[in-house]
């Protein structure tokens, strides 16, 4: 029996009204997931999608429309076109967002970055004490973690300034990031290993994607190592007087004018003012004194 143009208009209405619904949920899903895991929030969005497409209530309505009802289905079809669109477009953009999953190791030459590495992928340090020349990346199961734990991928970045430019292709990737100080051969470097971080904690992608940054202190086990407590007000310190210097620099220089500026202007700088976290932890890799990092890497990336 055909049904009258009046009823087709309503079952429409009560379609795409079931559609909504569903769309609703799907993309509330679907973002809880991209935000937790990218390529989970992926295959769950086109099950969903296909579940939808099979759904009865587009079933029904190609049972029930004969074919003058054509133009209906078109606009049935416009709607859930519109109604999963919309939220495809906002899973792709919240997927872009957290889209980091590396840990980036950072820091002057000499820090312990691929010790650390090693350390962390291995349980061992291996003999090498040589500076690097290429970024180590590996992506593993923490050592010591249960087989069965999620793999993190980290990056360990040479100190070496002519391989800075490696840091601008991994920060773009970065969920974290661990800046490793010697706290041994610290002062002598004070103003080297300043601007480096400084020069993270201004990165753009830093900065609008709250990158977490732990500065380990590394070599405690040395006696002549220096405290957390003075590595972070010498840090502090000297970040206080770096961003003077830049920020007139800056304002010299037309072109910068969207220059990130560290802290609260008229205050003087602390960690706790930044954007994104920055936490001070004590380490060493020689003596496998690493859960402050271990903690770090497991509360971006769960196990
Ligand atoms: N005492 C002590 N020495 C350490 C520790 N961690 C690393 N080292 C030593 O510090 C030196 C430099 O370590 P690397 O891991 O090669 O340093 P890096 O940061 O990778 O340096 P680049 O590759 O040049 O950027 C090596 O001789 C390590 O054995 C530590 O916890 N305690
Ligand atoms: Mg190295």
């Amino acid at each position: 029996m055909a049904l009258q143009w009046q009823e087709y208009g309503k079952l429409a209405e009560k379609y795409v009204q079931e559609l909504l619904g569903q769309a609703y949920h799907f993309r509330k899903q679907a973002v809880a997931y991209s935000q937790e895991n990218y390529h989970v929030g992926r295959a769950l969005a086109q099950r969903r999608l296909q579940e939808l497409a099979q759904a009865p209530p587009i079933a029904d309505l190609a049972k029930q429309l004969d074919a003058r009802a054509e133009t209906l289905v078109v606009a049935a079809l416009a709607a859930l076109l519109l109604v999963v669109l919309v939220p495809l477009l906002l899973l792709l953009r919240s997927a872009k967002k957290s889209k980091g999953d590396t840990i980036i190791l950072a820091g002057l030459t000499g820090a312990g970055k691929t010790a650390l590495f090693t350390q962390l992928r291995d349980g061992s340090l291996h003999s090498g004490t040589v500076t690097s020349m290429e970024p180590n990346v590996g992506r593993f199961v923490l050592y010591g973690e249960k087989p069965t734990s999620k793999p993190v991928q980290i990056a360990d970045i040479p100190g070496h300034p002519r391989l800075r430019t490696k840091l601008d292709e991994y920060l773009p990737k970065a969920r974290g990031i661990v800046f490793v100080v010697d706290a041994v051969d610290f002062m002598p470097n004070l103003r080297a290993v300043t601007e480096l971080l400084y020069d993270i904690l201004t990165r753009r992608e830093v900065v609008r994607r709250r990158i977490p940054v732990l500065i380990a202190c590394n070599k405690m086990d040395r006696l002549t190592a220096h405290t957390v407590d003075f590595i972070r007000k010498q840090l502090e310190k000297e970040i206080d007087k770096l961003r003077v210097t830049r920020t007139s620099i800056s304002d010299a220089d037309v072109g910068s004018a969207e220059e990130i500026h560290l802290g609260k202007e008229g205050e003087a700088f602390k960690f706790a003012q930044t954007l994104n976290k920055v936490t001070v932890e004590e380490v060493s890799v020689h003596k496998d004194n690493l859960d402050g990092i271990r903690e770090f890497i497991r509360e971006r990336i769960k196990a």
